[in-house]
């Protein structure tokens, strides 16, 4: 079994690009990792998902431990398994998705615990059994269970969530070592907390690693601060992080957050943003985004993007993919998501070439001018 390692093969002003080595194989960074919350990436067979160029899925602790259950998928043989995916999963570590779906929460230095969105069952998530949950699905990545501070926060509530998360980020880490399941190949991420306050995320950093991660996520960002001042914590808050570790930007974005990003430092996202907008009728294409509900697409033969190799951007007419959203046809559905999810690919793919050439700056200039373009 091959150790966790990351290779920082090249940078480019910030922009990094790298190597994340795991025992399933190897991830490509930048990388954008589609989310597939319930053992699935909704609407797309993981044969399309890996044709996309994805060496890594999301998964969630949250809904896999509700239904059908972390013990049930390791008798079943693991995740990888059950779902049929061979390459690696990042599996989030559930607080997040508890605070924005479970109802009747109640948190405590131990943990939380809540009643399920689906039937109302009561649960109990503390930072051990998070771990203990991804180590029975067999995550590649593991995440620390932390507290996504809630936008805006006082400093004081922003430090006490920080702190929160600051002991719960050791206990996960107790938690992962002594695990019976955990092998070499695996890793844990510690999460950057500190909402929008610079000396908080300074704070968090610090006692991340020196706890000593084997990777570095930044957290509680994209929960309703906008962009900007996302940008603003991202420019003080990824200098902190160790050159030689991944960082790893969580719930992020929209095509022009994660260019962005990137050119900060930054090395993996995930976001449901292709995949849920693909199955709301928008397509994501070069010239930024497209309503395929829209009755403009009734008559138009041309295909979204004749660019990308993706036979859902080259091989169908905008009018039928109008029609077939308009009809609420689940082939729509799919070939929007499809579309989408190769168009991030192929956005990460030609970062990573434009920071291997040394020309970030020229891919950063062409993308915004194409995105600035606009559809048609
Ligand atoms: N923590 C965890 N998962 C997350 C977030 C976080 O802060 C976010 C914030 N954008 C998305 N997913 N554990």
């Amino acid at each position: 079994m091959s150790e966790f390692r990351f290779d920082l093969r090249a940078t480019d002003g910030k922009a990094r690009l790298g190597a994340v080595h795991t025992s399933r194989g190897v991830i490509r960074t930048p990388a954008f990792m589609p989310v597939g919350t319930a053992a699935t990436v909704k609407a797309l067979y993981t044969e399309q998902v890996r044709g996309t160029g994805a060496d890594i899925l999301l998964g969630n602790t949250y809904h896999l431990m509700l239904r059908p259950g972390a013990e049930r998928v390791a008798s079943l043989g693991g995740l990888h398994k059950f779902m049929n995916w061979d390459g690696p999963i990042l599996t989030d570590s559930g607080g997040f998705q508890v605070m924005s779906l479970a109802k009747l929460r109640k948190m405590s230095e131990e943990g939380v615990t809540f009643q399920s969105h689906l039937d109302g069952s009561r649960h109990m998530l503390s930072p051990e059994r998070s771990i203990d949950i991804q180590c029975l699905l067999g995550s590649d990545i593991q995440m620390v269970l932390d507290e996504c501070t809630p936008f805006p926060a006082t400093e004081k509530q922003a430090a006490e969530s920080m702190q929160l998360s600051q002991r719960w980020a050791v206990r996960s880490k107790e938690a992962f070592e002594a695990h019976p399941r955990r092998h070499e190949g695996q890793a844990l991420f510690g999460i950057v907390q500190g909402s929008t306050y610079p000396d908080l995320r300074a704070e968090s950093a610090a006692g991340l690693i020196e706890t000593g991660f084997h990777g570095y996520a930044i957290g509680g960002l994209a929960v309703g601060e906008g962009q900007k001042e996302m940008l603003r914590v991202l420019d003080y808050t990824a200098p902190l992080l160790p050159q030689d570790r991944p960082r790893y930007l969580m719930g992020v974005g929209t095509p022009d957050d994660l260019v962005e990003a990137v050119s900060r430092g930054v090395d993996m996202f995930d976001c449901v943003m292709p995949t849920r907008s693909g199955r709301h009728g928008q397509a994501f294409t070069r010239r930024g985004k497209v309503n395929l509900k829209n009755a403009r697409h009734a008559d138009d033969p041309r295909p979204l993007d004749e660019s990308l190799d993706c036979p859902a951007a080259r091989d169908y007419s905008r009018a039928y993919l109008h029609h077939l959203i308009k009809n609420g046809e689940i082939l729509g559905m799919m070939l929007l998501t499809w579309n989408n999810v190769a168009y991030y690919q192929r956005l990460m793919a030609d970062m990573r070439a434009a920071i291997e050439a040394g020309d970030f700056a020229g891919f950063y200039k062409r993308f915004k001018e194409e995105q600035a373009e606009g559809d048609i």
